[in-house]
């Protein structure tokens, strides 16, 4: 590859663990959109904090607890910066993404959803995008539509068009497909979906560690992502809405935090963000994610998007020409994130996993929790290789001699 937008060395000296060998081989982590590996910014922050500054928040007079305090509402800016949305207070954190649209489907779906009310999602969902709404439309009668996959995985938007309609109350979609990598026009859709009077939730698990996001510049309503893909702890997800669809909600979890007042017969509810965050939150969490997000944001998410974008046009290229494979997804590597989802005749993607872990090689091989996706294209699994900001060409290449080797392995099997 020509041009760097970084020094990608120097990134991967403060990743240790993409030092260790696996199998006798240096290790290349290519399942990124599993989990991303953290750098050691944000080891040494979560240490910090449970060596000096331990303490539950919003509770304590105490310094500790002040101190402790601080730093976990210092993240919550920190997020409000990261995803330019207008206030701090319209950042709830939660476990992750799963459970940032699970609230959505309780505190707001279960308050405002009736019979016949339209979710429209699209085929191109992880399960949390589609489980969630599954369970309300067995409990309340909601309708759920759902817009079509393409066959070079792109979204049907002439579809989109017909299937949103004045009876959609909510359009929830995903912005970058962890299966295929499809990028999808979430301010488009926005677009379409508020001029119908529907409210839109974006799934922004893996376009939010790969891409700019700009939850104003979209114009949508609610954001669900998790830190764990983004170079924080696990543990940690954020939910953002926009403070009038936040204020519309009725509370998620119930107990301490989340109370003004409570007595034997009723209970009055804190202001929002803590409303919405019951109990201790994993603030050793919340406060390393702080330190991935100084990290993010001193690289520059355009950076890393364009680092992405040339990587995954050298994978295609060369896992294009490698004879067997069929790759997934749109052929345009700027239509995409950093996912390249394959196939290798007559191999199974978990053999394949398994060849390429004896050479150290971790990629994904499955389902990628996208079932509908793989139903769609008319498979049960692909081979999933997945890229971060401190992956490199050669890596690339290592892939390549990987699934070569792995086809010459396979033949030779067969006899
Ligand atoms: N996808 C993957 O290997 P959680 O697990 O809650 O942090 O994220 C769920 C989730 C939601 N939406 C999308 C688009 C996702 O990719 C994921 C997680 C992982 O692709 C684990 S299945």
């Amino acid at each position: 590859m020509a041009r760097r937008t970084y020094d990608i060395e120097a990134i991967r000296r403060d990743f240790p663990i993409l030092a260790r060998e696996v199998n006798g081989h240096p290790l290349v982590y290519l399942d990124n959109a599993a989990t991303s590996q953290r750098p050691v910014q944000v080891m040494a922050q979560i240490t910090r904090f449970y060596r000096d500054s331990n303490a539950n928040i919003h509770r304590g007079v105490h310094t500790l607890s002040q101190e402790a305090t601080e730093l976990y509402e210092g993240v919550r800016e920190q997020v409000r910066a990261f995803i330019n949305a207008p206030s701090a207070r319209e950042v709830i954190f939660t476990r992750n993404t799963t459970e940032s649209i699970n609230f959505v489907a309780h505190a707001w779906g279960r308050k405002h959803l009736r019979a016949g009310d339209e979710v429209v999602l699209s085929e191109i969902e992880h399960h949390s995008n589609i489980v969630p709404w599954q369970l309300l439309r067995d409990e309340r009668g909601i309708v759920l539509r759902f817009i079509p996959m393409l066959d070079d995985g792109t979204l049907d938007l002439v579809a989109a068009r017909v299937l949103i309609t004045e009876r959609t109350r909510l359009l929830s979609v995903t912005q970058m497909s962890n299966a295929l990598g499809t990028i999808v026009p979430v301010k488009e859709l926005a677009a379409l979906a508020h001029a119908r009077g529907a409210l839109v939730l974006v799934d922004g698990a893996q376009s939010v560690p790969h891409l700019p996001v700009d939850v104003q510049d979209l114009g949508i309503d609610l954001l669900a992502f998790s830190a764990h893909k983004m170079l924080g702890p696990t543990g940690v997800g954020v939910l953002w809405g926009r403070m009038a669809v936040l204020e519309s909600m009725q509370p998620f979890l119930g107990g301490g935090d989340m109370i003004l007042t409570v007595s034997l017969e009723r209970s009055t509810w804190n202001d929002i963000p803590h409303r919405f965050e019951a109990g201790t939150p994993n603030i050793g969490g919340v406060v390393g994610f702080g330190a991935a997000l100084n990290y993010l944001s001193r690289l520059g998410m355009a950076a890393v998007r364009e680092h992405e974008i040339e990587l995954v046009d050298y994978a295609l290229r060369r896992l294009g020409d490698i004879p067997g494979v069929t790759l997934f997804g749109p052929p345009d590597a700027r239509q995409r994130g950093g996912v390249v989802s394959f196939d290798l005749q007559d191999v199974h993607p978990h053999d394949l996993g398994q060849v390429l872990d004896g050479e150290g090689i971790a990629i994904r091989a499955g389902h990628h929790c996208a079932q509908p996706v793989m139903q769609r294209l008319g498979l049960t699994a692909t081979a999933r290789a997945s890229f971060y900001l401190y992956n490199r060409a050669s890596e690339v290449d290592a892939l390549v001699r990987g699934v070569e080797s792995a086809t010459r392995f396979f033949e030779h099997a067969r006899g």
